[in-house]
């Protein structure tokens, strides 16, 4: 009886969050992926950053590589330290929290050659379905379904 509550909730949980998984992947540089003598603050002002978006770095790999910095290091082109470095030629880069990321090119000179990325990432574009809807634009198949998935989950704990 506690595992079908369990898997009850876990599928209502999961229902709920669904929106959030629902963001964009973003390649980063369009056509041109991520390379040097690019100008990435140029094509970052023409794109909006998202919680939920990813960011998708393609690259042949081995020639370069994206490591996420700080502000700092990012000024100075300055990869070493760095907790994580990604190297498979296309990394996807879940972005999970709001404001300023940055990520560089520890290869060479790459990013003193412009292999630099800044972003600002705001906050999610889609409305929390978890809260009591505030509004008359919450689609109503969608609370129906909810409807559904709670007495589901009602009828899961009476067993
Ligand atoms: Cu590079």
């Amino acid at each position: 009886m506690a595992s079908k509550q369990v898997l009850a909730l876990l599928l209502f949980s999961a229902v709920s969050l669904l929106p959030f998984a629902m963001g964009a992947d973003i390649v980063v540089g369009d056509g041109n992926g991520w390379m040097p003598d690019f100008n990435y603050t140029d094509w970052a002002a023409t794109k909006s950053f998202a919680v939920g978006d990813n960011l998708v770095f393609v690259y042949s790999g081995g020639d370069h590589n994206v490591i996420p910095v700080g502000g700092v290091e990012f000024k100075a082109c300055n990869g070493t330290g760095a907790a994580r470095v990604f190297t498979s030629g296309r990394d996807v880069i879940p972005l999970k929290t709001t404001g300023r990321k940055w990520y560089l090119c520890g290869i060479a000179d790459h990013c003193q050659r412009g292999q630099k990325l800044v972003i600002n990432v705001l906050p999610a574009t889609s409305p929390a379905p978890a809260l009591p809807p505030t509004s008359s634009s919450t689609p109503i198949m969608k609370r129906t379904f909810q409807a559904a998935m709670v007495i589901a989950v009602a009828i899961a704990m009476m067993n």
